[in-house]
């Protein structure tokens, strides 16, 4: 899923001003060059019908209409109409040469105009010095969208997560045994009793050297931002983590460097794996008792996995679902 894109934004160019004379019968010569049409500007609209972000890739260059050049006997050349481009509601958009966020859209219908259009050149009607039209700036955006998940799956890499939302959904993640598999988040649906349902979004993997750009880096966790619910996934053999109680402290700790308030966002916790047997006996020894719900779990033979949608029903209040 792609939640980062940059384009090239530019408004439509102004039309150019006329020159243009009016011979008239007694021989005086009249200039009546009309101005140009204003280019038109380039508006972004957040809608719930929006096309997502990845669709942009086709359409790396948005440009608004230029305005029309302006004629003879004084005729002004007609304004650029307006582009109206439909964009997720959610999505950033930042100006990124100046490096500065130009704005938030988050409610259907809210707008900002992203690139204004250049002016019309002036006829020389009345003598004027006739002028060619403004070009229509040419700005870089580039757009980033949170994901609305109602639960996020973070865990150590391999840990299990993507064969979790395999399992719960009708996503089909690449899972394998070797770590980083996944490299941006993944959303699957998975249904409840009542016609209910949740949204769950697999997170890259993260460990003790995301902060610092290593592996996926850790940029994904903005994401977390709008979570409502963290799950997370631990791997009872993980060679990233020397016992269940470390795995969950780093991935605690990886959260909070990103933003501390995540801590606050109410979690539970995945042990999966409980199939393999030095898994099974490693949490026996180990008589780890979480703060938070914990889940004995196992991707491979369903273990747990019911028991865990029955704690979704119970977190996802019905009108979220
Ligand atoms: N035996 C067993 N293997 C599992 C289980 N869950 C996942 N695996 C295996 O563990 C490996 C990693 O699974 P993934 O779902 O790709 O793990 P991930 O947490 O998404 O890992 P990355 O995205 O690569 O960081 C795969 O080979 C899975 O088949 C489980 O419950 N039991
Ligand atoms: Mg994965």
């Amino acid at each position: 899923m792609i939640d980062k894109i940059h384009i090239t934004v530019q408004g439509g160019d102004g039309g150019n001003g006329c020159e243009s004379y009016y011979h008239r019968k007694d021989k005086k010569i009249v200039p009546n060059g009309g101005d140009g049409g204003h280019g038109a500007q380039v508006i972004f609209r957040a809608s719930e019908n929006a096309q997502p972000l990845s669709n942009f890739r086709f359409q790396r260059h948005i440009v608004a209409e230029a305005g029309g050049h302006g004629g003879s006997n004084g005729k002004r050349g007609r304004n650029g109409r307006d582009l109206i481009v439909l964009i997720p509601c959610g999505t950033r958009i930042y100006d990124r040469q100046r490096g500065f966020l130009i704005r938030e859209l988050l409610m259907p219908g809210e707008e900002v105009v992203v690139a204004e259009g250049g002016k019309g050149g002036v006829g020389n009607v009345s003598d004027k010095v006739p002028t060619v039209g403004e070009k229509g700036p040419l700005y870089e955006v580039e757009m980033t969208i949170r994901i609305a998940a109602d639960v996020f799956l973070v865990g150590l890499p391999n840990a299990g997560r993507s064969a979790i939302l395999n399992r719960l959904t009708r996503a089909h993640v690449k899972e394998e045994a070797y770590p980083f598999t996944t490299r941006s988040p993944e959303l699957g649906v998975c249904p409840l009793p009542e016609e209910r349902q949740v949204t769950l979004c697999d997170l890259p993997s993260i460990y003790s050297a995301s902060h610092e750009g290593h592996g996926v880096g850790n940029d994904f966790l903005k994401h977390l931002e709008k979570a409502k619910f963290i799950l997370f996934v631990l791997d009872p053999v993980s060679e990233f983590a020397d016992s269940l109680e470390s795995g969950l402290e780093l991935l605690r700790q990886e959260i909070s460097i990103y933003d501390k308030h995540f801590l606050e966002i109410p979690c539970a916790v995945i042990v999966n794996k409980m199939d393999l047997p030095e898994a099974a006996e490693k949490v026996k020894a180990a008589a780890w008792a979480p703060k938070v719900p914990c889940f004995l779990t196992s991707a491979k033979t369903g273990e747990g996995l019911e028991s865990l949608k029955e704690f979704f029903a119970k977190i996802i209040r019905p009108e979220s679902s």
